[in-house]
């Protein structure tokens, strides 16, 4: 419900652009072209490697956990009309088409049989009603398809792409005349990232090389032609996202040319104003998720094209792009009110999905953040002295930020008129510089161990946590946060990092319901960024 109301209230609100000039006219063809240039998709055939079955059990995630009963050959030559129901195990996370073929094991086909197909990336979606529907996304990301198959002894593709590793087979209508198997299940999976190339240490912990090969594989999982935010929602961009993606792809993939024309795409389809749009589609053709911007992830876009610089060196890009850049800053400073203090922006202002979150402070801290790193851009284009006035903002919001957020009694940043205490709001004061090493240190120690402070709710705040910690010194909390939480999803069986998570609450959900949660989601992936950039505080 939040979610369908924040992009609700950015498109309500969003500046009416009708009739305005598009600041970017005479450069979108020349971005279109180079958004355009696809990344190749290797493809895997993948096979089940078990028949399973489902055990209810209250300490399985989610209550549900699949055990091995035989090997999948045994299926292909028993009459389906016998075994009605089957769940295969593919031992593994994937994307991509599954195909199947059936056999008639007995006199000839005088009727369609219809077969129900349910995918899913975790053994609690499988075995959890879906209906009547809770979620408050649509019911149709449910990865349940009915086929009718009106030709027996054949190969049928399912055509929409899916993001599983277990596959559920149901019978739902078959004729008394004849019988058939069902045989030669395969999944044809895809992905761009490619080899990875990066090793860790010799004696590094087997947890850290878990949680390491489980978030290089999630990124891997979410890299097709995009950098996807999720396989089995969405199936688009996501400034956010892309931007964490990049960060992780550095220490895996180097797959620098994804990012490139993630940046381009964003670019080419920013607004008139040149806004970059929170989201993009790739199909029919490019195009955003129209009016749904959201300012913290435009500001990401500079950050991603200040990282891909570093990785790339590509002056290019960066000259090509930098205009757009410096739009989503001057966006942003729009909001910048006389003291300093970032407020009453009409935008969609996202850190995390936890309920009652206050993002004023957080923005305010990730505002400063983008000034810097933005100015950081401009230097490398060769535009610093016309932005110089941005070093002054930033110092500016840094001080106001102290005087007017920071309680000096109870030693935190408060956000709001409640004066909220979270976790996010500590993480983003010492990101962006506005608390020194040691405030923000005692801060978020405190609010951490308040157990009345809101946290994190998701892998995405998470990572600003981990990077807060990293940056104020909390070198061994760091380590410990993220052996506890992403360790937290190793133990608890993941194949992939889960998009929310809350090491207290299995069933956490953005969407009111967490059968469609996404378990393989690209802003999960970050550990192997820190475990690599990092290695005295995560590889020792
Ligand atoms: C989630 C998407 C994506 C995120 C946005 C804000 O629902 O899946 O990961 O960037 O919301």
């Amino acid at each position: 419900m939040k979610r369908i109301l924040n992009l609700l209230t950015a498109v309500l609100l969003a500046p009416v652009s009708a009739g305005a000039q598009d600041v970017f006219a005479a450069h979108r063809s020349s971005w279109l072209e180079k958004a355009n240039v696809k990344p190749e998709l290797k493809t895997t055939v993948l096979k089940p490697v078990s028949i399973v079955k489902a055990v209810k059990d209250a300490s399985a995630f989610q209550g549900w956990r699949y055990e091995k009963v035989a090997n999948p050959e045994e299926l292909y030559d028993k009459n389906f009309k016998e075994v009605k129901q089957v769940t295969l195990d593919f031992g593994r996370h994937m994307v991509g088409h599954f195909t199947f073929h059936t056999r008639t094991l007995t006199r000839c086909q005088d009727a369609p049989v219809r077969i129900r197909f349910t995918f899913g990336e975790l053994p609690a979606e499988l075995n959890t009603p879906l209906d009547p529907w809770k979620g408050t996304l649509s019911r149709a990301w449910m990865q349940d398809e009915v086929v009718t198959i009106t030709q027996v002894d054949s190969d049928i593709t399912i055509p929409r792409r899916l993001a599983c590793r277990y596959v559920k087979i149901e019978l739902l209508g078959a004729s008394p005349d004849f019988d058939f198997a069902i045989d030669h299940m395969q999944l044809a999976a895809v992905s761009s990232a490619g080899e990875c190339r990066t090793a860790l240490r010799d004696g590094c912990p087997q947890l850290i090389r878990d949680i390491n090969r489980i978030g290089i594989e999630t990124l891997h999982e979410c890299m097709q032609t995009v950098y996807e935010d999720g396989p089995k929602r969405d199936h688009r961009l996501w400034v956010g996202d892309l931007y964490l993606e990049s960060l992780a792809n550095r220490y895996s993939f180097r797959n620098f040319d994804l990012t490139k024309r993630c940046l381009y795409i964003l670019a080419a389809l920013s607004d008139d104003n040149g806004t970059v749009i929170s989201n993009a589609f790739e199909t029919p053709e490019l195009h955003p998720q129209y009016g749904s911007i959201c300012l913290s992830y435009s500001l990401l876009f500079n950050s991603t094209l200040l990282e891909y610089y570093r990785d790339t060196h590509d002056m290019a890009t960066v000259r090509d792009l930098w205009e757009v850049a410096r739009k989503q800053m001057e966006t942003a400073l729009r909001y910048v009110n006389e003291d300093g203090i970032f407020e009453n922006c009409p935008y969609w202002l996202f850190f995390d999905w936890r309920e009652g979150l206050d993002v004023s402070t957080p923005m305010q801290g990730a505002t400063i953040f983008a000034l810097e790193q933005t100015y950081d851009l401009a230097k490398i284009a060769g535009h610093d002295h016309e932005v110089r006035h941005w070093l002054t903002v930033a110092s500016k919001m840094k001080k106001a930020a102290m005087k007017r957020l920071y309680d000096r009694r109870q030693g935190v940043f408060v956000s709001g008129n409640q004066r909220q205490v979270s976790v996010l709001s500590q993480a983003w004061m010492i990101i962006s510089g506005a608390a020194d090493r040691k405030t923000g240190r005692k801060a978020l120690e405190r609010a951490l161990s308040d157990s009345r402070s809101v946290r994190p709710g998701t892998p995405y705040a998470t990572h600003y946590l981990i990077e807060a910690m990293v940056r104020c010194g909390m070198n061994d909390e760091a380590r410990a946060y993220l052996e506890d939480y992403w360790g937290g999803m190793v133990r608890k069986g993941a194949d992939t990092f889960w998009e929310a998570y809350d090491p207290h609450d299995d069933f956490l959900s953005p969407y009111n319901f967490f059968p469609v949660n996404s378990a393989c989601h690209a802003w999960s992936c970050t550990p192997a960024y820190f475990i690599h950039k990092y290695p005295g505080i995560f590889q020792e």
